[in-house]
């Protein structure tokens, strides 16, 4: 029996907390399955750590985690530490050090639960959101001068590369085409980003070309948020920028139900490096240290980890049993409108895994 490496860095607020539960889940799952063990080693990284050292991960930091086969992460952001110096210093050191190009966003509305759509729309939600995610908007180019006079001036750089959109959308095209209805929409704004989104859409329509299969459409990201909520059944696999996926998959997350579900692989499709698993949200100020946070997004990111380490058997026992817990309704989170805490959620959980009738 092989042992899969896994390096778990919480991270800050909530992250922690869900991460956690995350762990004791998939140990609760490892004793059930003959086949499966996980060897975890956690990084204490994240605010508190930069608190004591003036860095969010260590020196070395990806040499010490290159050798995993997966990395399951919390979240960073500190009420009191600039955001950009969280996010970059630890979540994006690692997608951007390890090259993990493919941002993969899976939203289902779970047995159980409503959402904010009307039902027959919500039960239609089944989307793959795939956002790229090396460059683009978040590409970390741009600049500030001329500090505090009138014409102080600030600037990120959207970067658009012809092998970065290749790659994605390759990796989009491959996905769509895994999935029954072969659907595939892109999303784009080239009528007012009138340079890196014309090659984005140039690329794309090149890369659309080997995969006469596919149904392709197009969409500006303005007008796909008002199709997510108007016609969710005509979406299947998208594909979008990483600013306009940011956006659109935390919108997907709560037409889902609630942005605590929502749940993200971060892939180096080459396999060379190790990949990324993480509940899409972050360390949520508002609930932190409170033990509320609702771990069912974690879970479901073990689940997208376990499909990527091969493991496709245990992914499908751990989502069949968060579907339990939440067809029952009995333990749901405040989120989702229930009032059990992040332990109850994740015994029931466990209770669930083993076939028991809590
Ligand atoms: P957030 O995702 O932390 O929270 C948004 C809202 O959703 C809050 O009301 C929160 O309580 C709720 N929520 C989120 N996850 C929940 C869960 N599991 N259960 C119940 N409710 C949940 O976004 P924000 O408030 O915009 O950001 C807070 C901090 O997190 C910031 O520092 C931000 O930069 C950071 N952040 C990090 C990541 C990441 O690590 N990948 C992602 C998003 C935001
Ligand atoms: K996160
Ligand atoms: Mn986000």
């Amino acid at each position: 029996m092989s042992s899969h490496k896994i390096a778990v860095i919480g991270g800050d607020g909530i992250g922690t907390e869900v991460v956690e539960a995350g762990v004791k889940v998939l140990e609760a799952l490892a004793a059930l399955e003959p086949d499966l063990a996980f060897d975890f080693e956690r990084f204490d990284w994240g605010s508190d750590y930069y608190r004591r050292t003036g860095r969010m991960m260590a020196e070395d930091g990806l040499e010490k985690i290159r050798h995993a086969d997966a990395i399951y992460f919390g979240s960073v952001g500190d009420p009191d530490l600039p955001d950009d110096i969280t996010l970059w210093g630890l979540r994006l050191a690692i997608c951007q050090g390890f090259d993990q190009y493919a941002n993969v966003r899976p939203t289902r509305l779970l047995p159980g639960l409503t959402g904010p759509l009307r039902p027959e729309l919500g039960r239609e939600i089944d989307w793959v959101i795939v956002r790229e995610n090396s460059e683009g908007e978040y590409a970390g180019v741009g600049g500030r001068a001329h500090r505090g006079l009138p014409i102080e001036v600030g600037m990120d750089v959207a970067v658009f590369t012809r092998a970065g959109i290749e790659r994605i959308a390759r990796f989009a095209c491959d996905l769509a085409s895994s999935r029954p209805r072969k659907l595939l929409t892109v999303v784009t704004k080239s009528n007012a980003q009138r340079h890196g989104m014309v090659l984005w859409d140039e690329v794309v329509r090149e890369v659309i070309r080997d995969y006469p299969h596919l149904t392709v459409d197009w969409m500006l990201v303005d007008a796909m948020t008002q199709r997510m909520v108007n016609k969710p059944g005509s979406i299947d696999t998208v594909l979008a920028t990483n600013l306009h996926a940011d956006i659109l998959s935390d919108l997907a997350a709560a037409l889902g139900g609630s942005l605590g579900i929502g749940s993200t692989a971060n892939i180096d499709p080459s396999r060379a490096r190790p990949s990324m698993f993480e509940p899409i949200h972050g360390s949520a100020f508002d609930i932190m240290g409170k033990g509320i946070a609702n771990p069912l997004g974690s879970f479901w990111t073990a689940c997208l980890m376990l499909e990527h380490l091969g493991e496709k058997a245990a992914a499908g026992r751990l989502m069949a049993a968060i579907e339990t817990v939440t067809a029952r309704g009995e333990h749901l989170s405040p989120d989702l409108g229930g009032s059990a805490n992040t332990a109850e959620v994740t015994d029931a959980v466990i209770a669930a895994l083993r076939g028991d009738n809590a």
